[in-house]
This record gives structure tokens, C-alpha cells and sequence, in this order.
């Protein structure tokens, strides 16, 4: 593959990373659906188990698996990635790596539920210790550091709060301290933001949302920066188990080439709805980092090359009318999940946060009147009427103005 030619952002999604298949010339990297592979011998056999070239077996590599690690590794900048079967399989594999007794962690507050109580309920049964700190201010993660810290984990823009954290800062911060940066890149995906770049040793994604696209695959992607990093990643992955599978690989290649043309329609409506949101009587306040209100706007522009499809937002009438938003959305889909070509609608408080204790959710910024908005790629008049639409069944019963 000759990189010169992959300069373009779109010419590098498309062709990076990626080949025709050297079996039969398939411009569509074929489904290679098996379970395992045959040996020409046993001599080939043990050769691929001493780590020559060949596979083996699908949970311990596998062609199409393979084709969708290449392009994402290539779109992040990293040495090589890993497919797991979900998001939180990715994430898992990755503090099974890293985290062990006696270890600690210095995370964001604002994670996406799961990956922060699978740490405080599961990992501290095994002695694992965790502090989750407003990662906005990088003096609060350095603060947190100890010296058995082995994992800085941050999630840039966060779910839900939409809150970014400095990636070049927070590296430094790590690696002065002889500790591993972690970066959860799915709210920006590849196209808007390349943590390896910005001095991440490992970026996970949910690959359920921007990269696939089409709301119909759960997956998930580890990308090491360094061969070391990887290969300590790969021994714990495959046998954790949490491997992803051929077919499904398959899909999000087929996602994957559009990420480009998805994420900037679906950033413009972002953009138009964030504005006419934030100029709405019953809107309380708006957090999209496309906006100058927006604490991080500054940041934003520096790290990333677009503020992405995510809005979260306050509506009068707390608790009820967010739920009345939501009721009345006839456009919007009324479903947990972002990235996809249709805009999703949640109140993460009672849906994607509900697992996290209630003292810790609102001191990470997720109250209970946030409503999240990911935006999809229908024409932006389309969506604002819905919103108007909703907006009003919001304000039904509720004193706006006082
Ligand atoms: N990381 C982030 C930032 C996420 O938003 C999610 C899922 C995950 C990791 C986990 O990925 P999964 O295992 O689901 O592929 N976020 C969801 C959300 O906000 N609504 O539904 C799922």
C-alpha cells in the first residue's frame, strides 16, 4: 500500500489499511466464516503456534477480524488493533491487561456508566482501587496519582455530560508518573480526534456507534500504540474471550467507509440544532462543544477537528419535562445507543447512567433534567421541527421565563 496517495480524511477511511483479498481479488473483504483453519502439516501447525504467519483458530485471529483492525489501527495511528465483541468487551480486555491487586486507577467521572462500575463493583473485589476525578481540570488528575497508579482513563468527549479532557496533558501527566494513558475515543470517533497522536498509549471505542454507523452491530476496538502495548493486550484478550466475530466484523467494514460522509452531516445538524436549542425559551441550558458557551470550546478546537453529533441539554419542567420531551419526539427515535444514521433521544439518568450511584452521577454533571441528543444525518429542518414539537409538549404545564 503506497500512503502517499491516502492524504485526504475520507481516501485514508476508505482505502487505509486495506487490500483487495489476496485469495481471489474480492473488492469486499469476503466473510471468512470458520471457526478454524487447516495446517499443511504439523510442522505448519506448530510453526503458526511458535508465532509464524497463518491462523489458527477465529478467537486467536481471523482474515475479515483482521481486514477491520488494520483500517481502524491505520485511522488512529497505532500499531495495531484488537476486535472485541462490544465496547465493554474492549474495555475490559484492557483493564485485565493493566490492572491487577494493589494497582489503582485515576479515571474521569464522567464515563459511560458501565465502564466506571464495573471497576467500583467487580475490579475492587479483586483489589483493584480506583479514584474518579473532574478530568476538565488535568491538576485534578495529577493530583490523584499515587505511586501504584498503573492506568489514567479518560473518556473525551464524555457520555453524557459531553465534558473533554485534555488528551496531551493527561498523557504527560501518566507517563511522568510511569503510568499507561487510556483513551475512550467513541463520542468523536477517528475522523474528529486521534488520542495517539495527542500521546495515548491505547484507545478503546464502542464501535456500536460512529465507526459501524447503522445502529445494527454491537463491537468493539482496542488500538495499541506500540507492538509492546499490543501484544500485552492480545495475550489477555483472546483468552478472556471477548474476540470479535468474522461476520460481524464484516459489517462495520461495510460502516466503516462512510464514517467520514456520516459524521460531518450528522456534526452540520449538530451545529443547527445545538444553536436553535440554545435559543429556545424552553431550554435551561445546552452543552455541545460546537458552541462558544461551551466551557471546553477552546479545547475543542484545539484537539479535535469537529465538536461530533452529540448534544446534551436541560429542558424546563426537570424530571417530567424531559420525559415529556422525549414522549412527544415522533422524528427522533426514543432509544439508548448514538452514532447512527437515525437521531436517538435517552435520559441518561434513568437509562445509561441509571447504574451509577446517584451522589457520584450528579457530582459528574449528569442531573436528572439532562436529556441527550444524538444527532443522525436527516435533513436538519426536519429534526428542529421535531424538536419544536417536542420542546412545546416540554413547556405544556411549566411557567417559562420565571
Ligand atoms: N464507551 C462509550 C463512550 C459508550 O458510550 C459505550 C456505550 C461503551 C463504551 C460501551 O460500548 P458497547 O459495549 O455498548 O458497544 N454507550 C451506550 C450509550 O450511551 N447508550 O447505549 C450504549
Amino acid at each position: 500500500m503506497n500512503d502517499e496517495r491516502l492524504q485526504g480524511p475520507n481516501t485514508k477511511i476508505i482505502h487505509g489499511g486495506q487490500h483487495p483479498d489476496r485469495e481471489t481479488g474480492a473488492v469486499s473483504v469476503p466473510i471468512y466464516q470458520s471457526s478454524t483453519f487447516a495446517f499443511e502439516s504439523a510442522e505448519h501447525g506448530a510453526a503458526c503456534f511458535r508465532g509464524g504467519p497463518g491462523y489458527k483458530y477465529t478467537r486467536l485471529g481471523n482474515p475479515t477480524t483482521e481486514a477491520l483492525e488494520r483500517s481502524v489501527a491505520f485511522l488512529e495511528g497505532g500499531a495495531g488493533a484488537l476486535g472485541a465483541a462490544s465496547g465493554m468487551a474492549a474495555i475490559n480486555s484492557l483493564y485485565m491487561t493493566l490492572l491487577g491487586a494493589g494497582a489503582h486507577m485515576v479515571a474521569g467521572d464522567a464515563l459511560y456508566g458501565p465502564s466506571r462500575t464495573i471497576v467500583e463493583t467487580e475490579f475492587s473485589r479483586f483489589g483493584v482501587e480506583a479514584d474518579f476525578v473532574d478530568s476538565s481540570d488535568p491538576a485534578n488528575v495529577e493530583r490523584a496519582i499515587r505511586p501504584e497508579t498503573v492506568l489514567v482513563y479518560i473518556e473525551t468527549p464524555a457520555n453524557p455530560t459531553l465534558k473533554l479532557t485534555d488528551i496531551e496533558a493527561c498523557a504527560e501527566i501518566a507517563h511522568a508518573h510511569g503510568s499507561v494513558l487510556a483513551v475512550d475515543n467513541t463520542f468523536a470517533s477517528p475522523h474528529l480526534q486521534n488520542p495517539i497522536e495527542l500521546g495515548a498509549d491505547i484507545v478503546v471505542h464502542s464501535m456500536t456507534k460512529f465507526i459501524n454507523g447503522h445502529s445494527d452491530v454491537v463491537a468493539g476496538m482496542i488500538v495499541a500504540a506500540d507492538e509492546e502495548m499490543l501484544e500485552r493486550l492480545r495475550r489477555v484478550h483472546v483468552n478472556l474471550g471477548g474476540t470479535m466475530d468474522p461476520h460481524q466484523a464484516w459489517l462495520v467494514l461495510r460502516g466503516i467507509k462512510t464514517l467520514g460522509l456520516r459524521v460531518e452531516k450528522a456534526q452540520a445538524n449538530a451545529m443547527a440544532v445545538a444553536r436553535h436549542l440554545e435559543a429556545h425559551p424552553a431550554v435551561e441550558w445546552v452543552r455541545y462543544p460546537g458552541l462558544e458557551s461551551h466551557p471546553q470550546h477552546e479545547l475543542a478546537s484545539r484537539q479535535m477537528r469537529g465538536p461530533g453529533g452529540i448534544i446534551s441539554f436541560g429542558v424546563v419542567g426537570g424530571v417530567e419535562g424531559g420525559q415529556r420531551f422525549i414522549d412527544a419526539a415522533e422524528l427522533m427515535v426514543r432509544a439508548v445507543s448514538l452514532g447512527g444514521i437515525e437521531t436517538l433521544v435517552e435520559h441518561p439518568a434513568s437509562m445509561t447512567h441509571k447504574g451509577v450511584p446517584v451522589d457520584e452521577r450528579l457530582e459528574a454533571g449528569i442531573t436528572d433534567d439532562l436529556v441527550r441528543v444524538a444527532v443522525g444525518c436527516e435533513d436538519s429542518e426536519d429534526l428542529i421541527a421535531d424538536l419544536d414539537r417536542a420542546l412545546e409538549q416540554a413547556m405544556s404545564g411549566v411557567a417559562v421565563g420565571v
